[in-house]
Protein backbone atom coordinates (compact mmCIF):
# COMPACT_ATOMS: atom_id res chain seq x y z
CA UNK A 1 0.00 0.00 0.00
CA UNK A 2 1.18 3.45 -0.94
CA UNK A 3 1.81 5.57 2.12
CA UNK A 4 -0.41 8.29 2.62
CA UNK A 5 1.93 11.32 1.66
CA UNK A 6 2.18 9.59 -1.78
CA UNK A 7 -1.69 9.78 -2.52
CA UNK A 8 -3.75 12.91 -4.10
CA UNK A 9 -5.51 14.84 -1.77
CA UNK A 10 -9.17 12.57 -0.84
CA UNK A 11 -12.28 13.95 -2.88
CA UNK A 12 -15.31 13.85 -1.08
CA UNK A 13 -19.04 15.09 -2.42
CA UNK A 14 -20.23 15.03 1.32
CA UNK A 15 -18.67 17.28 4.57
CA UNK A 16 -19.08 14.51 6.81
CA UNK A 17 -15.33 12.57 6.06
CA UNK A 18 -14.29 15.51 6.74
CA UNK A 19 -16.32 17.63 9.92
CA UNK A 20 -17.29 14.03 11.26
CA UNK A 21 -21.04 14.74 12.82
CA UNK A 22 -22.18 16.17 15.65
CA UNK A 23 -21.79 20.10 16.02
CA UNK A 24 -18.55 20.53 14.17
CA UNK A 25 -20.56 19.12 10.77
CA UNK A 26 -23.40 21.80 11.52
CA UNK A 27 -21.05 24.56 11.65
CA UNK A 28 -19.33 23.43 8.61
CA UNK A 29 -23.09 23.16 6.88
CA UNK A 30 -23.51 26.53 7.45
CA UNK A 31 -20.28 27.89 6.33
CA UNK A 32 -20.35 25.74 3.54
CA UNK A 33 -24.03 26.89 2.47
CA UNK A 34 -23.20 30.75 3.47
CA UNK A 35 -20.10 30.54 1.40
CA UNK A 36 -22.15 29.12 -1.74
CA UNK A 37 -25.39 31.90 -1.02
CA UNK A 38 -22.36 34.75 -1.45
CA UNK A 39 -20.69 33.35 -4.00
CA UNK A 40 -24.13 33.32 -6.22
CA UNK A 41 -25.13 36.64 -4.91
CA UNK A 42 -21.75 38.18 -5.84
CA UNK A 43 -20.48 36.34 -9.18
CA UNK A 44 -23.66 35.17 -10.39
CA UNK A 45 -22.34 31.58 -10.23
CA UNK A 46 -22.20 28.92 -8.01
CA UNK A 47 -18.14 27.91 -7.08
CA UNK A 48 -17.32 25.02 -8.90
CA UNK A 49 -15.70 23.07 -6.05
CA UNK A 50 -13.96 23.51 -2.69
CA UNK A 51 -11.13 23.01 -1.13
CA UNK A 52 -10.24 23.08 2.96
CA UNK A 53 -6.88 22.75 4.46
CA UNK A 54 -6.32 23.25 8.64
CA UNK A 55 -4.38 25.10 10.84
CA UNK A 56 -1.85 23.59 12.76
CA UNK A 57 -0.49 23.24 16.59
CA UNK A 58 2.91 22.13 16.89
CA UNK A 59 3.50 19.93 19.74
CA UNK A 60 7.81 19.95 19.57
CA UNK A 61 9.80 20.70 17.24
CA UNK A 62 10.48 24.67 16.64
CA UNK A 63 12.50 26.87 14.54
CA UNK A 64 14.35 23.10 13.16
CA UNK A 65 11.98 22.99 10.27
CA UNK A 66 14.35 25.21 7.69
CA UNK A 67 17.12 23.43 9.67
CA UNK A 68 16.04 20.68 7.59
CA UNK A 69 14.91 18.47 11.43
CA UNK A 70 11.60 16.51 11.88
CA UNK A 71 8.58 18.16 14.11
CA UNK A 72 5.80 17.16 15.57
CA UNK A 73 2.42 19.11 14.82
CA UNK A 74 -0.99 18.34 14.73
CA UNK A 75 -3.72 19.48 12.70
CA UNK A 76 -6.39 21.35 14.41
CA UNK A 77 -10.49 21.59 13.66
CA UNK A 78 -10.33 25.70 12.66
CA UNK A 79 -9.05 25.55 8.90
CA UNK A 80 -9.52 27.91 5.65
CA UNK A 81 -12.37 26.65 3.03
CA UNK A 82 -12.04 28.30 -0.36
CA UNK A 83 -14.78 28.29 -2.85
CA UNK A 84 -13.51 28.56 -6.54
CA UNK A 85 -14.95 28.78 -10.45
CA UNK A 86 -12.65 28.73 -13.36
CA UNK A 87 -14.56 31.89 -15.22
CA UNK A 88 -15.40 31.22 -19.03
CA UNK A 89 -12.58 31.86 -21.57
CA UNK A 90 -14.22 34.79 -22.71
CA UNK A 91 -14.79 36.66 -19.62
CA UNK A 92 -12.15 39.02 -17.91
CA UNK A 93 -8.72 37.34 -17.19
CA UNK A 94 -8.65 38.74 -13.77
CA UNK A 95 -8.80 37.20 -10.84
CA UNK A 96 -10.99 38.14 -7.99
CA UNK A 97 -10.60 37.32 -4.24
CA UNK A 98 -13.59 37.84 -1.74
CA UNK A 99 -13.32 37.47 1.82
CA UNK A 100 -16.41 36.22 4.30
CA UNK A 101 -15.25 38.71 6.61
CA UNK A 102 -16.08 41.90 4.42
CA UNK A 103 -15.59 44.52 7.22
CA UNK A 104 -12.06 43.17 7.59
CA UNK A 105 -10.31 42.20 4.24
CA UNK A 106 -11.86 43.86 1.43
CA UNK A 107 -11.57 42.33 -2.10
CA UNK A 108 -8.35 41.91 -3.87
CA UNK A 109 -8.07 41.93 -7.55
CA UNK A 110 -4.93 40.70 -9.37
CA UNK A 111 -4.30 39.70 -13.30
CA UNK A 112 -4.50 35.98 -14.29
CA UNK A 113 -1.14 36.40 -14.78
CA UNK A 114 0.95 33.51 -13.14
CA UNK A 115 4.21 35.43 -13.70
CA UNK A 116 3.36 38.13 -12.01
CA UNK A 117 5.30 39.69 -8.99
CA UNK A 118 3.87 39.86 -5.41
CA UNK A 119 4.08 43.53 -4.59
CA UNK A 120 5.47 42.89 -1.01
CA UNK A 121 5.82 46.72 -0.08
CA UNK A 122 1.83 46.54 -0.48
CA UNK A 123 0.68 43.84 1.88
CA UNK A 124 -2.48 42.55 1.12
CA UNK A 125 -4.35 39.41 2.34
CA UNK A 126 -4.89 38.06 -1.10
CA UNK A 127 -1.25 37.92 -1.05
CA UNK A 128 -1.52 34.41 -0.23
CA UNK A 129 -3.74 33.04 -3.01
CA UNK A 130 -1.53 34.40 -5.72
CA UNK A 131 1.39 32.22 -3.82
CA UNK A 132 -0.42 29.39 -4.55
CA UNK A 133 -1.78 30.65 -8.01
CA UNK A 134 2.01 30.75 -9.08
CA UNK A 135 3.10 27.79 -7.15
CA UNK A 136 0.23 26.16 -9.03
CA UNK A 137 1.85 27.22 -12.57
CA UNK A 138 5.46 26.74 -11.36
CA UNK A 139 4.54 23.41 -10.21
CA UNK A 140 2.42 22.33 -13.60
CA UNK A 141 5.25 23.47 -15.69
CA UNK A 142 8.07 21.89 -13.83
CA UNK A 143 6.18 18.52 -14.66
CA UNK A 144 4.78 19.36 -18.31
CA UNK A 145 1.52 19.44 -17.30
CA UNK A 146 -0.64 21.50 -19.57
CA UNK A 147 -3.07 23.36 -17.87
CA UNK A 148 -3.99 25.46 -20.41
CA UNK A 149 -3.83 29.70 -20.91
CA UNK A 150 -4.57 31.59 -17.81
CA UNK A 151 -8.37 32.03 -17.57
CA UNK A 152 -10.17 34.67 -14.63
CA UNK A 153 -10.58 32.74 -11.16
CA UNK A 154 -13.66 33.87 -8.70
CA UNK A 155 -13.09 33.23 -5.14
CA UNK A 156 -14.43 33.52 -1.74
CA UNK A 157 -12.45 32.51 1.30
CA UNK A 158 -13.59 31.75 4.54
CA UNK A 159 -10.79 30.85 7.58
CA UNK A 160 -11.47 30.89 10.85
CA UNK A 161 -7.59 29.77 11.98
CA UNK A 162 -7.04 32.96 14.21
CA UNK A 163 -4.89 34.81 12.08
CA UNK A 164 -0.80 35.95 13.97
CA UNK A 165 -1.50 33.14 16.80
CA UNK A 166 1.08 30.84 15.52
CA UNK A 167 -1.59 28.09 14.65
CA UNK A 168 -0.72 29.02 10.52
CA UNK A 169 -3.85 30.76 9.34
CA UNK A 170 -0.98 31.66 6.37
CA UNK A 171 -0.35 27.91 5.47
CA UNK A 172 -4.15 26.95 5.93
CA UNK A 173 -5.04 29.56 3.27
CA UNK A 174 -2.06 28.93 0.82
CA UNK A 175 -2.59 25.40 0.91
CA UNK A 176 -6.76 25.63 0.37
CA UNK A 177 -6.07 28.55 -2.16
CA UNK A 178 -3.42 25.96 -3.71
CA UNK A 179 -5.52 22.87 -3.90
CA UNK A 180 -8.84 24.90 -4.98
CA UNK A 181 -6.95 26.11 -7.75
CA UNK A 182 -5.83 22.62 -8.99
CA UNK A 183 -9.15 21.00 -8.30
CA UNK A 184 -10.74 24.04 -10.51
CA UNK A 185 -8.41 22.75 -13.08
CA UNK A 186 -9.18 19.61 -12.90
CA UNK A 187 -5.93 18.01 -11.89
CA UNK A 188 -4.33 16.78 -8.51
CA UNK A 189 -0.92 15.83 -7.12
CA UNK A 190 0.21 13.77 -4.95
CA UNK A 191 0.04 15.50 -1.19
CA UNK A 192 3.84 15.35 -0.80
CA UNK A 193 5.17 17.10 -3.77
CA UNK A 194 2.41 20.08 -2.76
CA UNK A 195 3.36 20.08 0.54
CA UNK A 196 6.83 20.76 -1.37
CA UNK A 197 5.12 23.08 -3.27
CA UNK A 198 3.31 24.91 -1.33
CA UNK A 199 6.13 25.69 0.77
CA UNK A 200 8.28 26.93 -1.90
CA UNK A 201 5.17 29.40 -3.01
CA UNK A 202 4.25 30.63 0.76
CA UNK A 203 8.26 32.04 0.53
CA UNK A 204 7.04 34.37 -2.15
CA UNK A 205 5.45 36.86 0.83
CA UNK A 206 9.22 37.39 2.23
CA UNK A 207 9.10 34.38 5.20
CA UNK A 208 12.40 31.80 4.62
CA UNK A 209 10.30 29.20 6.84
CA UNK A 210 10.26 25.43 6.46
CA UNK A 211 7.93 22.97 5.29
CA UNK A 212 6.18 22.06 8.65
CA UNK A 213 2.73 23.82 8.06
CA UNK A 214 1.96 23.44 4.95
CA UNK A 215 2.98 19.35 5.23
CA UNK A 216 0.71 18.91 8.39
CA UNK A 217 -2.04 21.00 6.87
CA UNK A 218 -1.81 19.06 3.87
CA UNK A 219 -0.90 15.59 5.35
CA UNK A 220 -2.51 15.57 8.68
CA UNK A 221 -5.05 12.14 9.38
CA UNK A 222 -7.43 12.72 11.93
CA UNK A 223 -6.97 11.11 14.95
CA UNK A 224 -3.06 11.41 14.66
CA UNK A 225 -0.24 13.94 14.83
CA UNK A 226 2.59 13.33 12.69
CA UNK A 227 6.37 12.93 12.54
CA UNK A 228 7.27 15.10 9.94
CA UNK A 229 10.12 14.20 8.21
CA UNK A 230 12.20 16.86 5.15
CA UNK A 231 14.32 15.91 2.08
CA UNK A 232 12.05 14.11 1.42
CA UNK A 233 9.16 15.20 3.21
CA UNK A 234 7.41 12.15 4.76
CA UNK A 235 4.75 11.99 7.55
CA UNK A 236 4.15 9.20 10.02
CA UNK A 237 1.24 9.18 12.46
CA UNK A 238 1.73 9.42 15.86
CA UNK A 239 -0.90 8.35 18.33
CA UNK A 240 -0.99 10.59 21.53
CA UNK A 241 -1.63 8.85 24.69
CA UNK A 242 -5.65 9.09 25.39
CA UNK A 243 -5.27 10.45 28.73
CA UNK A 244 -3.25 13.78 27.97
CA UNK A 245 -5.14 16.65 25.87
CA UNK A 246 -3.35 19.45 24.16
CA UNK A 247 -5.03 23.06 25.01
CA UNK A 248 -4.32 25.68 22.87
CA UNK A 249 -4.21 29.58 24.69
CA UNK A 250 -3.72 32.63 23.23
CA UNK A 251 -1.15 35.18 24.88
CA UNK A 252 -3.31 37.93 22.73
CA UNK A 253 0.12 39.21 21.36
CA UNK A 254 -0.12 39.16 18.00
CA UNK A 255 3.12 37.45 15.89
CA UNK A 256 4.09 40.12 13.58
CA UNK A 257 6.39 37.76 12.13
CA UNK A 258 6.71 38.88 8.13
CA UNK A 259 5.47 42.65 8.74
CA UNK A 260 8.67 44.12 8.80
CA UNK A 261 11.36 42.77 5.90
CA UNK A 262 13.74 42.29 8.44
CA UNK A 263 11.83 40.34 10.56
CA UNK A 264 12.77 38.42 13.63
CA UNK A 265 11.84 34.83 11.64
CA UNK A 266 14.24 35.37 8.87
CA UNK A 267 16.76 37.17 11.51
CA UNK A 268 16.92 33.53 13.00
CA UNK A 269 17.08 31.73 9.84
CA UNK A 270 20.35 34.09 8.73
CA UNK A 271 22.07 33.17 12.09
CA UNK A 272 21.68 29.40 11.50
CA UNK A 273 22.92 29.95 8.39
CA UNK A 274 25.86 31.41 9.39
CA UNK A 275 26.39 28.79 12.58
CA UNK A 276 26.14 26.41 10.01
CA UNK A 277 29.06 27.81 7.90
CA UNK A 278 31.26 28.64 10.68
CA UNK A 279 31.07 24.91 12.48
CA UNK A 280 31.60 23.59 8.74
CA UNK A 281 34.61 25.99 8.55
CA UNK A 282 36.26 24.69 11.95
CA UNK A 283 35.37 20.98 11.23
CA UNK A 284 37.23 21.35 8.37
CA UNK A 285 35.63 22.72 5.26
CA UNK A 286 37.27 24.88 3.32
CA UNK A 287 35.58 28.61 3.91
CA UNK A 288 34.42 29.11 0.01
CA UNK A 289 33.09 25.37 -0.52
CA UNK A 290 31.64 25.95 2.94
CA UNK A 291 29.70 29.07 1.98
CA UNK A 292 28.70 27.26 -1.39
CA UNK A 293 27.66 23.57 0.37
CA UNK A 294 26.34 24.17 3.81
CA UNK A 295 22.82 25.95 3.82
CA UNK A 296 22.01 23.86 6.84
CA UNK A 297 22.14 23.13 10.75
CA UNK A 298 21.68 19.38 9.55
CA UNK A 299 24.03 19.77 6.58
CA UNK A 300 26.90 19.94 9.56
CA UNK A 301 25.60 16.72 11.35
CA UNK A 302 27.68 14.51 8.74
CA UNK A 303 30.57 16.54 9.19
CA UNK A 304 30.71 15.85 12.88
CA UNK A 305 31.58 12.27 12.24
CA UNK A 306 35.02 12.63 11.01
CA UNK A 307 35.17 14.84 14.68
CA UNK A 308 33.79 11.41 16.27
CA UNK A 309 37.24 9.52 15.90
CA UNK A 310 39.37 12.17 18.52
CA UNK A 311 35.57 13.29 20.70
CA UNK A 312 34.54 10.02 20.88
CA UNK A 313 30.97 11.50 20.53
CA UNK A 314 29.43 12.04 16.92
CA UNK A 315 27.05 14.52 18.68
CA UNK A 316 26.60 18.14 17.06
CA UNK A 317 26.38 19.73 20.25
CA UNK A 318 29.74 19.19 21.41
CA UNK A 319 30.77 20.65 18.27
CA UNK A 320 28.78 24.03 19.05
CA UNK A 321 30.71 23.91 22.23
CA UNK A 322 33.69 23.60 21.15
CA UNK A 323 33.58 25.60 18.24
CA UNK A 324 31.02 28.26 18.72
CA UNK A 325 31.46 31.34 20.98
CA UNK A 326 28.83 32.22 23.08
CA UNK A 327 29.45 35.98 22.90
CA UNK A 328 28.03 37.60 20.39
CA UNK A 329 29.54 37.76 17.04
CA UNK A 330 29.76 40.87 14.35
CA UNK A 331 29.90 40.32 11.05
CA UNK A 332 33.55 41.51 10.76
CA UNK A 333 34.07 38.43 13.45
CA UNK A 334 32.39 36.55 11.26
CA UNK A 335 34.04 37.43 8.13
CA UNK A 336 37.54 36.60 9.47
CA UNK A 337 36.19 32.83 9.69
CA UNK A 338 34.17 32.69 6.34
CA UNK A 339 37.24 34.95 3.94
CA UNK A 340 34.03 36.79 2.52
CA UNK A 341 32.06 39.71 3.15
CA UNK A 342 28.59 38.13 4.43
CA UNK A 343 26.79 40.48 1.99
CA UNK A 344 28.55 38.18 -0.81
CA UNK A 345 27.68 35.03 1.24
CA UNK A 346 23.41 36.27 1.36
CA UNK A 347 23.71 37.71 -2.50
CA UNK A 348 21.35 35.22 -3.74
CA UNK A 349 18.40 36.37 -1.09
CA UNK A 350 17.03 39.90 -0.94
CA UNK A 351 15.47 39.03 2.81
CA UNK A 352 18.72 37.73 4.02
CA UNK A 353 20.04 40.93 2.64
CA UNK A 354 17.67 43.20 4.62
CA UNK A 355 18.93 41.01 8.05
CA UNK A 356 22.11 41.70 7.38
CA UNK A 357 21.41 45.96 7.01
CA UNK A 358 19.17 45.59 10.24
CA UNK A 359 21.50 42.92 12.64
CA UNK A 360 24.30 44.36 14.30
CA UNK A 361 24.94 41.29 15.93
CA UNK A 362 25.04 37.20 16.03
CA UNK A 363 24.46 34.84 18.46
CA UNK A 364 25.48 31.58 17.00
CA UNK A 365 26.24 29.26 19.60
CA UNK A 366 22.59 30.03 21.55
CA UNK A 367 21.05 29.16 17.76
CA UNK A 368 22.62 26.39 17.04
CA UNK A 369 22.51 24.41 20.63
CA UNK A 370 18.21 25.55 20.31
CA UNK A 371 18.61 23.69 16.95
CA UNK A 372 20.07 20.70 17.85
CA UNK A 373 18.90 20.36 21.15
CA UNK A 374 15.18 20.70 20.33
CA UNK A 375 15.39 17.94 17.16
CA UNK A 376 16.35 15.72 19.68
CA UNK A 377 13.52 16.35 21.93
CA UNK A 378 11.62 15.74 19.35
CA UNK A 379 13.06 12.12 18.82
CA UNK A 380 12.45 12.03 22.36
CA UNK A 381 8.60 12.75 22.27
CA UNK A 382 7.89 10.21 19.29
CA UNK A 383 9.97 7.39 21.09
CA UNK A 384 8.03 8.24 24.38
CA UNK A 385 4.68 8.08 22.67
CA UNK A 386 5.85 4.67 20.97
CA UNK A 387 7.77 3.16 24.53
CA UNK A 388 5.75 0.75 27.05
CA UNK A 389 5.87 2.87 30.06
CA UNK A 390 2.74 3.64 31.76
CA UNK A 391 0.71 6.43 30.72
CA UNK A 392 1.74 8.30 33.74
CA UNK A 393 4.39 7.91 33.26
CA UNK A 394 4.10 8.86 29.19
CA UNK A 395 2.33 11.52 30.04
CA UNK A 396 5.59 13.48 32.83
CA UNK A 397 7.75 12.91 29.87
CA UNK A 398 6.27 14.72 27.67
CA UNK A 399 5.39 17.50 29.51
CA UNK A 400 9.30 17.68 30.58
CA UNK A 401 10.57 17.55 27.30
CA UNK A 402 7.89 20.67 26.16
CA UNK A 403 8.91 22.38 29.04
CA UNK A 404 12.75 22.13 28.16
CA UNK A 405 11.31 22.86 24.60
CA UNK A 406 10.05 25.90 25.69
CA UNK A 407 13.02 26.97 27.77
CA UNK A 408 15.24 26.40 25.08
CA UNK A 409 12.67 29.01 22.53
CA UNK A 410 13.09 31.20 25.16
CA UNK A 411 16.42 31.26 26.43
CA UNK A 412 18.50 30.21 23.57
CA UNK A 413 16.59 31.33 20.52
CA UNK A 414 14.94 34.17 21.89
CA UNK A 415 11.62 33.96 20.29
CA UNK A 416 9.47 34.10 23.42
CA UNK A 417 7.48 37.87 24.50
CA UNK A 418 6.50 38.80 28.43
CA UNK A 419 2.68 37.91 27.46
CA UNK A 420 3.84 33.91 26.42
CA UNK A 421 5.76 33.59 29.68
CA UNK A 422 2.96 34.89 31.97
CA UNK A 423 0.62 32.29 30.09
CA UNK A 424 2.99 29.76 30.15
CA UNK A 425 3.79 29.83 34.49
CA UNK A 426 0.03 30.10 34.85
CA UNK A 427 -0.48 27.27 32.65
CA UNK A 428 2.26 25.33 34.88
CA UNK A 429 1.18 26.53 37.93
CA UNK A 430 -2.25 24.99 37.16
CA UNK A 431 -1.26 21.71 37.00
CA UNK A 432 -0.06 21.21 32.88
CA UNK A 433 2.15 18.25 32.87
CA UNK A 434 4.26 20.57 30.07
CA UNK A 435 3.57 24.11 28.60
CA UNK A 436 5.07 25.83 25.88
CA UNK A 437 5.11 28.38 23.03
CA UNK A 438 4.04 26.99 19.41
CA UNK A 439 4.42 28.24 16.08
CA UNK A 440 7.36 30.68 15.43
CA UNK A 441 6.88 32.91 18.83
CA UNK A 442 7.04 36.25 19.93
CA UNK A 443 3.33 36.53 20.47
CA UNK A 444 0.59 34.29 19.24
CA UNK A 445 -0.76 31.02 21.55
CA UNK A 446 0.88 28.58 23.84
CA UNK A 447 -0.45 24.46 23.85
CA UNK A 448 -0.45 22.74 27.07
CA UNK A 449 -0.40 19.21 28.52
CA UNK A 450 -3.42 18.67 30.70
CA UNK A 451 -4.20 15.47 32.08
CA UNK A 452 -7.75 14.71 30.60
CA UNK A 453 -9.54 14.70 33.69
CA UNK A 454 -8.35 17.97 34.79
CA UNK A 455 -9.47 19.61 31.54
CA UNK A 456 -12.46 21.74 32.43
CA UNK A 457 -10.98 23.06 35.57
CA UNK A 458 -7.52 24.19 33.77
CA UNK A 459 -9.33 26.25 31.32
CA UNK A 460 -11.71 27.93 34.24
CA UNK A 461 -8.66 28.53 35.81
CA UNK A 462 -6.82 30.25 33.43
CA UNK A 463 -9.78 32.16 32.33
CA UNK A 464 -9.40 33.63 35.60
CA UNK A 465 -5.90 33.90 36.09
CA UNK A 466 -4.94 35.18 32.44
CA UNK A 467 -7.83 36.49 30.58
CA UNK A 468 -10.45 38.09 32.70
CA UNK A 469 -7.93 41.11 33.85
CA UNK A 470 -7.78 41.31 29.95
CA UNK A 471 -11.24 41.33 29.53
CA UNK A 472 -11.99 43.80 32.10
CA UNK A 473 -9.06 46.27 30.01
CA UNK A 474 -11.48 45.77 26.63
CA UNK A 475 -8.91 43.35 25.09
CA UNK A 476 -11.23 40.71 24.21
CA UNK A 477 -14.65 40.09 24.54
CA UNK A 478 -16.35 37.65 27.38
CA UNK A 479 -18.21 36.07 24.60
CA UNK A 480 -14.81 35.38 22.08
CA UNK A 481 -12.85 33.47 24.83
CA UNK A 482 -13.76 30.25 23.11
CA UNK A 483 -11.61 31.76 20.31
CA UNK A 484 -8.54 32.30 22.57
CA UNK A 485 -8.68 29.37 24.59
CA UNK A 486 -9.84 25.71 23.76
CA UNK A 487 -9.13 21.94 23.88
CA UNK A 488 -7.92 20.60 20.48
CA UNK A 489 -7.78 17.00 19.44
CA UNK A 490 -5.82 16.10 15.98
CA UNK A 491 -7.68 16.79 13.07
CA UNK A 492 -7.70 15.81 9.46
CA UNK A 493 -5.58 17.24 6.49
CA UNK A 494 -6.58 18.89 3.67
CA UNK A 495 -9.32 17.97 1.03
CA UNK A 496 -11.45 19.02 -1.75
CA UNK A 497 -15.46 19.13 -1.42
CA UNK A 498 -17.32 18.43 -4.69
CA UNK A 499 -21.15 18.69 -4.26
P1 LIG B 1 4.03 30.11 12.19
O1 LIG B 1 4.57 31.46 12.39
O2 LIG B 1 3.47 29.51 13.38
O3 LIG B 1 3.13 30.07 10.99
C1 LIG B 1 6.55 29.50 11.43
C2 LIG B 1 6.97 28.80 10.14
C3 LIG B 1 7.25 27.31 10.33
C4 LIG B 1 8.15 27.06 11.51
C5 LIG B 1 7.64 27.81 12.74
C6 LIG B 1 8.57 27.70 13.92
C7 LIG B 1 5.80 29.94 8.28
C8 LIG B 1 4.78 29.79 7.24
N1 LIG B 1 5.93 28.93 9.12
O4 LIG B 1 5.26 29.12 11.79
O5 LIG B 1 7.77 26.77 9.14
O6 LIG B 1 9.48 27.39 11.22
O7 LIG B 1 7.46 29.19 12.47
O8 LIG B 1 8.76 26.39 14.30
O9 LIG B 1 6.50 30.94 8.34
MG1 LIG C 1 2.27 31.33 9.25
Amino acid sequence: MARHEELPVPIFTTLEPVYGTGSQLEEAELRFNQLKSKFIEFFGHSPDIYARSPGRVNLIGEHIDYEGYSVLPMAIRQDTIVAIRKCDVNEEKVIRILNVNSDKYSVCTYPADPEQEIDLKNHKWGHYFICGYKGFYEYAKSKGINVGEPIGLDIIVDGIVPTGSGLSSSAAFVCSSTISIMAAFGVNFPKKELAQLTCECERHIGTQSGGMDQAISVMAQSGFAELIDFNPIRATDVQLPAGGTFIIAHSLAESLKAVSAATNYNYRVVECRLASIVLAIKLGVKPQEAINTIKTLSDVEGLCVSFAATRGSSDPLLAVKEFLNEELYSAEDIEKITEEKLEAVFANSPSSLDVLRAAKHFKLHQRATHVYSEAKRVHAFKDTVSSNSSEVDMLKKLGDLMNESHYSCSVLYECSCPELEELVKICRDNGALGARLTGAGWGGCAVALVKENAVPHFILNLKEQFFQSRIDKGVINKKDLGLYIFASKPSSGAAIIKF
